[in-house]
Parts: C-alpha cells; structure tokens; sequence
C-alpha cells in the first residue's frame, strides 16, 4: 500500500526544472494520477531536490490551518508550478492552468522518520 509520504512524493515532487510547456500542468496532474475521481481544483508540484523538501520538517514550525501543530514553512523560496483546474473544465477532461512561482511552502510532516505527508500552502 502507498504511504502519506509516497503520496506526497507521487502528487507533489518534480525534482526537474519548471517546464515552459503551457500543458505541463496537464500531463502531470494525469501521469501523477491526481485526477482520479476528480479534478482536483488545486495541485501544487515541487522542483526542488528531495532532500531539501524533507528538510523542510526541520524548519520553521507553524500552525497548520486546522490546528495542528505539524506544519513548516520552508527557510527559503522554493521553485513551485501551481496547477488551478479551469473553470469551464469536466471530469475527466480536466483542463488546468500552469502557473510558475516561487514562494516559501508549507508542508505537514508525519511520522519516524518525520517526512512530509501533505502540501499546505505557498506563501
Ligand atoms: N491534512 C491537512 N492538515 C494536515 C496536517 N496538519 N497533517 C497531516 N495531514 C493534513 O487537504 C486535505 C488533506 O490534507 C487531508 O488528506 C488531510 O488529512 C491532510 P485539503 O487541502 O483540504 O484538500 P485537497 O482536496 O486539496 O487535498 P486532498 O486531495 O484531500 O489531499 P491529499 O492528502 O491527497 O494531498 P495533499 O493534502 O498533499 O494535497
């Protein structure tokens, strides 16, 4: 079965460059199987190296918007491409917008070792 952290990795980390295709967004979203079911409104993919994601668990701790304890905002910007489904999209054709940016993230992290488990927010 699929860990949170194996979840995460599959939904939310591309190591690679930022991709100036205007459809990366919906391929990925595809091949990372984040449409299953439904169109997701929101995803946000990560391209930064693994390990400086996991480190992120070591950083800054805030509250998570539901009040727990276990979130961490990374000590430095991160390159991120934010996919926000179109409006006018229909599952399963979901259609998104490809939006580059770089932001300090949010993540939650769980667990022994303590790995991120799910993307919060970008700020
Ligand atoms: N979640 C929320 N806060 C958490 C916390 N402090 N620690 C661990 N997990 C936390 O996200 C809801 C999801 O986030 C739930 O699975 C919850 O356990 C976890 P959302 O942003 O409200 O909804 P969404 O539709 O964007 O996300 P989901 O597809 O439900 O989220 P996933 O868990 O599949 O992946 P993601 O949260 O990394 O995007």
């Amino acid at each position: 079965k699929e860990s949170r952290a194996m979840m995460f990795q599959r939904q939310h980390m591309d190591p690679d460059d930022p991709s100036n295709n205007s459809n990366y967004c919906n391929q990925m979203m595809r091949r990372r199987l984040v449409t299953e079911g439904r169109c997701k409104l929101l995803n946000t993919f990560i391209h930064e190296p693994l390990v400086d994601v996991q480190a992120i668990c070591l950083q800054g701790n805030v509250i998570c918007k539901n009040g727990q304890p276990n979130c961490h905002k990374s000590s430095s910007r991160m390159k991120i491409t934010d996919c926000r489904v179109k409006s006018n999209s229909k599952y399963p054709d979901c259609d998104y917008y490809t939006i580059h940016k770089e932001r300090h993230i949010i993540v939650a992290c769980e667990g022994n070792p303590y790995v991120p488990v799910h993307f919060h927010a970008s700020v």
